[in-house]
């Protein structure tokens, strides 16, 4: 069984729902772990009233039991809490009286173009599926890959990198144990004055009605060589990451290691030169490639980036078109974030993780952990790898 998950569920229905396929039987799961990455993907200083609603947990309603995978789909679920302020506009079934329709579209959102294509009279029956209330399901997702990786070694951490102008210096040569306070600063940052500038860039930006964009970056650590494989394009690691990062909401861009950068560089200082001790096995003094070298991982830490857009709900909203009546008008106005930034980081990880974990399954195979260890084990020592 190939690993992979789906997810279903509006923004304002009663919850949303992740399915996870291709887990091993009696992966050790912990509650806690699971309800932690909810938690911090609603931190962040610039959410809107929103965050004040929901607490996010992780009901398993099926795969699992007395906290160990059986190796059959786990099924989550995370309930809206709004959905009580939402019951009359989003039942699934027909209600009594109207319920008004929205018909200004945001610039920037999937509004106009999902309106056209799925042949919707009511902007709300494309938005509240396109909004990043859904990367809640992902990250309990998310949650169940890590659980997996992290019994083979590996561990995923996110940051913040830029929000709107500011932008932290540029980290150098971390480690996970680098991240151990990351959660305590309000944006997200490793450096505190970047952090403290960001906070003041994100309240200086929301009183003038602004939303902000800015960059993350997601680190894995402990991956062995030769997860994904250069023999075919979609088998390509780097292609899957980029498609699972790029996907989520209102990330525009994804770079792999020292990407942009290595674009202008010469040739002998684009790449990292490879060693060999007795010691330390197969080893490189640099990681410009981000741990990646043809479409496979190269056992350096995973170092993926994405670029965020400024949210499109502007509580000064820009011109669009009133789709009932063709005239020009405001786009919707909602309640909105000011920035997402430091949550999107957390759901990097989870999309990261949940490559990864398909990555690895396809790599070793089995149907309990024991399996999964073994042929770990196994290749490990094939390859002389000592990481
Ligand atoms: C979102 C709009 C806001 C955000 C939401 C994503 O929701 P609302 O319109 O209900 O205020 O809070 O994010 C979440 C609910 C979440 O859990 O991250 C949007 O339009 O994308």
């Amino acid at each position: 069984m190939s690993f992979r998950f789906t997810t279903a569920g509006e923004s304002h229905g009663p919850g949303l729902v992740a399915i996870v396929e291709g887990l091993p039987a009696g992966l050790e799961l912990d509650r806690d772990s699971l309800d932690r990455d909810m938690a911090r993907r609603q931190l962040g200083h610039g959410r809107g009233g929103r965050m004040k609603i929901e607490r996010d947990a992780v009901e398993l309603r099926s795969g699992v039991r007395h906290g160990r995978t059986l190796g059959s789909p786990v099924a989550v679920l995370v309930a809206n809490r709004d959905y009580t302020n939402w019951e009359e506009r989003m039942n699934p079934w027909p209600v009594d009286g109207q319920v008004g329709e929205v018909h200004t579209p945001r610039p920037g959102h999937a509004d106009l173009a999902g309106l056209l294509k799925f042949g919707h009279r009511d902007v709300r029956n494309v938005l509240e599926r396109a909004s990043a209330r859904e990367t809640a399901a992902r990250v309990a997702a998310g949650g169940l890959a890590k659980a997996f990786l992290g019994a083979l070694g590996v561990s995923i951490h996110s940051h913040v990198l830029q929000i709107g102008s500011v932008r932290a210096p540029e980290p150098e040569g971390l480690g996970p144990e680098d991240f151990a306070g990351v959660d305590d600063s309000p944006v997200r940052c490793l450096d505190p004055d970047a952090g403290a500038l960001m906070v003041g860039e994100i309240d200086r930006l929301r009183r003038e009605n602004e939303t902000l964009g800015g960059t993350f970056e997601v680190v894995a650590f402990g991956l062995v060589p030769g997860l994904g494989s250069h023999v075919s394009w979609e088998e390509r690691l780097d292609a899957r990451l980029a498609q699972a990062v790029v996907s989520i909401q209102a990330i525009k861009g994804v770079s792999l290691g020292e990407a942009w950068e290595i674009a202008g560089r010469p040739g002998s200082e684009a790449h990292d030169e490879i060693f060999w001790s007795e010691e330390r096995g197969w080893f490189r003094e640099t990681n410009r490639a981000g741990g990646l070298e043809g479409g496979m991982s190269n056992g350096e830490p995973l170092v993926v980036r994405a670029a965020m857009k400024p949210l499109s709900t502007l509580t000064q909203p820009l011109r669009t078109v009133d789709t009932a009546t063709k005239e020009p008008t405001e786009a919707l106005r909602e309640r909105t974030d000011s920035t997402t930034v430091p949550a999107a980081a957390v759901v990097g990880e989870a999309m990261v993780a949940l490559t990864l974990a398909r990555a690895y399954r396809d790599k070793l195979g089995g149907d309990h952990m024991d399996d999964v260890t073994a042929a770990l084990g196994a290749y490990k020592e094939r390859i002389g790898w000592k990481g």
